[in-house]
């Protein structure tokens, strides 16, 4: 999943692609790369953000959203808005991806039902502007897991089908750098809840600080190489997805691990055989 980031405020590529035929370039070279869907958000979630007028927000997502998709592209729309959802989904959208999952507008989740679009339920604690303050957890694999799974259960229980599901541990979101790191450990725990699972540690802070210096932590369009690493382990848990800036390494990791799964399976058939 390529990000594209209609905004002027995003943490790594903020102002970038504000403006609509910029977007849409950039999301046609992000399937270029080896993108399979391309993600469009018109608000920012970094820490501390504000949020965006709705008005303003589906004025930057949907004439993306709407290009992109008549070319052709899998589009998925970032938005905690039902109504910014249900225009994409109308302008073309094949997917929702909501950082709240489900948890910021009570519409989102019918919305998810009646529409039969598939949709990203990420790990939420509450709004970017406090987000940070709510990092308290007594073991931050199973407290997320938990709390992921209430999130399912609860749109499961307004009519979502299991098969709409995605979800997503929400790297960086009331969670500190180390919490992450934890959370990167435990994602096999994630796999194993059946449903597909999305990873998104793109440039975010607890990587730039991985990788400080003696001038400090590395800027978030330095750690693109780190994000791609990221994406090999994922790959290797059994994600279903990752969500990146940048799509060529990111692409090519998910190559090389599926490559080399189907040679471990083939040695592991071989090896079974002579033993038998
Ligand atoms: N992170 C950001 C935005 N959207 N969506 C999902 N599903 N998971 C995430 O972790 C996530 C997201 C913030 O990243 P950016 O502003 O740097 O693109």
């Amino acid at each position: 999943m390529g990000v594209v980031n209609v905004t002027p405020d995003s943490f790594s590529d903020g102002g970038l692609w504000i403006d609509p035929e910029a977007a849409v370039r950039h999301g046609l070279e992000l399937v270029e790369q080896g993108a399979d869907l391309v993600d469009v958000g018109g608000e920012s979630t970094r820490p501390g953000a504000l949020r965006v007028d709705a008005a303003e927000e589906r004025r930057r997502v949907v004439p993306v959203v709407r290009e992109l998709a008549s070319a052709g592209v899998a589009v998925s729309v970032d938005t905690m808005r039902a109504d910014v959802a249900e225009a994409a989904l109308e302008a073309g959208a094949a997917l929702v991806n909501d950082v709240s999952g489900g948890r910021a507008d009570p519409a989102m989740v019918p919305l998810a039902a009646s529409s039969g679009a598939r949709i990203v339920l990420m790990h939420w604690r509450g709004h970017s502007d406090h987000m940070q303050d709510l990092t308290q957890y007594d073991d931050v694999v199973t407290d997320v897991l938990t709390e992921l799974r209430e999130q399912v259960d609860r749109a499961l229980a307004a009519g979502v089908r299991p098969e709409q599901v995605v979800v997503d541990p929400g790297l960086g979101f009331s969670k500190t750098g180390a919490q992450n790191w934890t959370v990167l450990a435990g994602l096999h725990r994630f796999v194993a809840l059946g449903l597909p699972v999305l990873v998104a540690a793109s440039r975010k802070g607890f990587l730039g600080h991985l990788l400080a210096d003696a001038e400090g932590p590395r800027p978030p369009l330095g750690s693109d190489d780190a994000t791609a690493a990221v994406t090999t382990l994922a790959a290797q848990a059994g994600a279903w997805c990752v969500r990146v800036h940048e799509a060529r390494a990111s692409a090519d990791a998910v190559r090389v691990v599926a490559r080399l799964a189907q040679e471990t399976a083939q040695l592991t058939a071989h090896e079974g055989i002579h033993r038998a």
